[in-house]
């Protein structure tokens, strides 16, 4: 069994020891020539990490959280040389365990001994180890010590390269634990923009081209199964390290439900958002509300509202486009008549203020476990929303990312598979409605433009079977996600 220690660990903890790793330059993209003599695209050297005080004491302590999580269980700990003796003396001297070391060359006087450190013959030693391509490192430290009289069942790696290193010391009956593999470092790299497509595919390519351990030779395991710069589906986006717990729950459930469907129920009556809520709850994923065009609004109204997305498993989404400075804002959001926070689980807001209305606004939501959608274009005609703005939105919501998780705009505006695109302007005719409005067909919205949702109003409220209607979105939205994933993996 291996798997690396994606969805165990501390997400966000993983994310950004992968982005220190890139940033103090463990890790390069490029053009390298190995000792084998073949060209790589990607090149590590985790020797620079001893450089940083903070990330070895982070490295090592993920590298024992990783032994702990998998029930490994060891008496003593020996680092393969060099790289891992820093991190196997940190190991043993924070969580109290006696150290072993190799020697790399028998010394020619004195003991010749090959293992530094008091040998117990019949403890159980766990390795450790910086990068495993092939295992055989890992694999040459285990026979040294066996042949003390040790006992090696389990070694823990920071970055595996899943070129059939696992599956060779499997074989030998040593399981290795990554904290990192390959595929997580390339999602991380790929979600945070630092690498493109082509780049984690070249890397991809280069390493299905290059295992070192035959497939015949594998006991079950097979190496880097899906690809990382595959289209990722909504399921997968919702486990990403550090992806906000709204976004989260979002993809979670449209994933359970088959839905990118959210109604946008723009009617003036409570009784008729209420009756829109449970009959077409099971549809959608998301229900939009403008709360400020009910004529006869009351607190009930939200709290059935609250009981209705409870039942039908959607989140609320108050349309309401905050767009003053933060202090307003606040005020806005929480109080009023409509306390939106007290019951709307998203809002969106204008990015023109400035990132004091994302601010104010997070002051509120936050707490709450609320979430916020930036407007990044809109559907209507003429559009002030120009390349340059909507780039300087995407910023935004990058620097607030414990609040903001995504955008209103008319195509994918953001790389991050964390970030959640709706997209309104949405019938199944192409077509406005005199007024500035502009549509676009689920095919157009989430098979060509990358969006995430779509968002419907009267193509669905203006029908005569609202019912009816809704599922053929629901049903065109969705066959478009799957075509998408599919045309892409
Ligand atoms: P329609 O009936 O599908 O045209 O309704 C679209 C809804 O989306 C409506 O509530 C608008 O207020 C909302 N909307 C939009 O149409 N375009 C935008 O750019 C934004 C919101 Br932002």
């Amino acid at each position: 069994m291996w798997s690396p220690a994606w969805g165990r660990m501390a997400d966000s903890e993983l994310r950004a020891v992968v982005l220190k790793l890139l940033d103090v330059q463990a890790v390069k993209f490029g053009q390298f020539r190995l000792k084998s003599g073949l060209t790589s695209p990607i090149y590590f050297d985790l020797r620079v990490i001893i450089s940083q005080p903070a990330l070895l004491r982070q490295v090592s302590s993920l590298l024992y959280k990783c032994a702990e999580d998998a029930a490994a269980k060891f008496d003593c700990v020996c680092g393969v040389p060099y790289t891992a003796l820093p991190l196997a003396t940190i190991i043993c001297s924070t969580k109290d365990y006696p150290m072993l070391i190799r020697r790399k060359e028998a010394k020619d006087y004195g003991t010749k001994r090959l293992i530094e450190g008091n040998v117990q013959p019949g403890d159980v030693c766990l390795i450790v180890e910086d990068v495993v391509t092939s295992g055989s490192s890992v694999l040459e430290t285990a026979q040294v010590l066996q042949a003390e009289g040790l006992k090696v069942t389990d070694a823990v790696v920071l970055l595996d390269r899943e070129q059939g290193g696992a599956a060779r010391l499997e074989a030998e009956g040593i399981t290795l634990h990554p904290v990192i593999s390959i595929s997580t470092l390339l999602s991380v790299l790929l979600d945070a923009g630092h690498i493109d497509k082509a780049t984690c595919r070249s890397v991809e390519d280069f390493i299905r081209e290059n295992q070192t351990f035959s497939a015949g030779q594998q006991k079950g395991s097979s190496p880097v199964k899906k690809t990382a710069c595959a289209e990722p589906s909504y399921g997968e986006r919702a486990g990403r390290p550090g992806i906000h717990p709204v976004a989260s729950r979002l993809l979670r459930l449209m994933e359970q439900k088959t839905t990118n469907l959210c109604v946008s129920a723009d009617v003036i009556h409570a009784e008729e958002l209420l009756e829109i809520a449970e009959t077409l709850g099971p549809l959608m994923c998301v229900l939009k509300t403008h709360v400020d065009i009910l004529q006869d609004f009351s607190p009930e109204v939200s709290g059935r509202l609250k009981e209705l997305a409870e039942k039908h498993n959607f989140l609320i989404f108050e349309d309401r486009k905050f767009a003053d400075i933060g202090n307003t804002v606040k005020h806005q959001y929480e109080g009023g008549l409509y306390q939106i926070s007290s019951w709307a689980h998203i809002v969106n807001a204008h990015a023109v203020p400035g990132p004091g209305v994302v601010e104010g606004l997070q002051a509120v939501g936050q707490p709450l476990g609320r979430g916020c959608l930036l407007i990044g274009q809109m559907s209507s005609r003429g559009s002030l929303a120009s390349t340059e703005y909507t780039q300087a939105v995407v910023k935004m919501a990058d620097d607030h990312s414990d609040f903001v998780f995504g955008f209103i705009s008319g195509s994918k505006i953001s790389s991050n598979a964390g970030h959640i695109h709706m997209t309104p302007g949405v019938q199944m005719q192409r077509g406005g409605d005199g007024l500035g409005q502009q549509y676009s067909t689920p095919g157009e919205v989430i098979g060509t433009k990358g969006s995430d949702i779509i968002i419907v109003g009267r193509g669905i409220i203006g029908s005569a079977d609202r019912l009816k209607a809704a599922e053929e979105y629901r049903r065109a939205g969705w066959e478009a996600y799957l075509n998408r994933l599919s045309a892409l993996s």
